[in-house]
């Protein structure tokens, strides 16, 4: 049994960390869709370096920690044989990494990762980026200052994983869409690359606009029906 598994801001809402369409996709009177974009990392690097910054410090509070969702998703990796198993998220937070999920595609990138904008070359980072940061290949070039970005995937720029992503889609038995509004493509198209036979769930708080695509739509939080879902395969 090949089982997909697709998750987004409502699987760490309960660890603590918002969701966007809980903010009405709003950030200190911004829309997120306009920070979190290439023109916007432009028009203002020092507001969109400030934006990821309080999220980056936020995430590394120990108030932040994975919830039961994350861990049964964990274990449930672990003890599938039965199959392949994929977990993509569209989560920028390392909450399911941090639950022991081995097999994680971050289709969004990963808010403790950087990306040098010249290179390409990825960093681990934990601190805060603004345009005076040295750059760790060559802290001494002040010609490099600054050429660091978020590893984060903003609207208009292309997910990672895509083609990985279709794969594991294409032969699913099991898709499980846990926390997701349904509203941001590619990732929400992803149900519909699934086969006809392939059992489709959503798990959520609402229906969402993709809810119809889906064979069983589970209301409820997703620290409670994750963990009685997983139990069920
Ligand atoms: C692309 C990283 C081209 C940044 C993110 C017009 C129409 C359709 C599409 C478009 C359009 N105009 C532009 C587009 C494309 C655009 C898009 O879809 N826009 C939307 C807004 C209309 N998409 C893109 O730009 C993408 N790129 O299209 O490139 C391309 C594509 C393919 C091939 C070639 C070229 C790039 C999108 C990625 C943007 N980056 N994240 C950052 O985080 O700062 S998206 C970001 O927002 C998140 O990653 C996430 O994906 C999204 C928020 O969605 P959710 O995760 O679903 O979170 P949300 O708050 O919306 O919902 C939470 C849900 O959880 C709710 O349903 C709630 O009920 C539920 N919930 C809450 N609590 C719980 C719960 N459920 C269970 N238990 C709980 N306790």
């Amino acid at each position: 049994m090949n089982v997909l598994v697709l998750t987004g801001a409502g699987i760490s809402a309960e660890s603590g960390i918002p969701t966007f369409r809980g903010a009405d996709g709003l950030w200190e009177g911004h829309r997120v869709e306009q920070v979190a974009s290439p023109q916007g990392f432009d028009a203002d690097p020092v507001l969109v370096h400030r934006f990821y910054n309080l999220r980056r410090r936020k995430l590394q509070d120990p108030s932040i920690q994975p919830n039961a969702a994350h861990v049964a998703l964990a274990d449930f990796e672990r003890g599938h044989q039965s199959g392949d198993f994929l977990l993509v998220t569209q989560n920028i937070d390392n909450l399911h990494q941090r639950a022991g999920s081995k097999r994680v595609l971050p289709m969004h990138g990963e808010l403790m990762k950087v990306r040098c904008i010249d290179t390409g070359e990825l960093f681990d980072w934990t601190d805060d980026l603004s345009l005076e940061t040295p750059h760790p290949a060559d802290p001494d070039n002040a010609k490099l200052r600054g050429r660091l970005r978020p590893h984060v995937v903003w609207f208009g720029e292309v997910p990672l994983g895509l083609e990985s992503i279709e794969r594991a889609a294409r032969k699913a038995d099991v898709f499980l869409a846990i926390g997701t509004s349904g509203l941001v493509y590619p990732a929400a198209g992803i149900v519909s690359q699934t086969p006809v036979h392939c059992r489709r769930i959503e798990i959520n708080l609402d229906d969402t606009p993709a809810s119809g695509a889906f064979d069983e739509t589970i209301r409820g939080r997703a620290s409670e029906e994750v963990p009685r879902v997983l139990a069920s395969l």
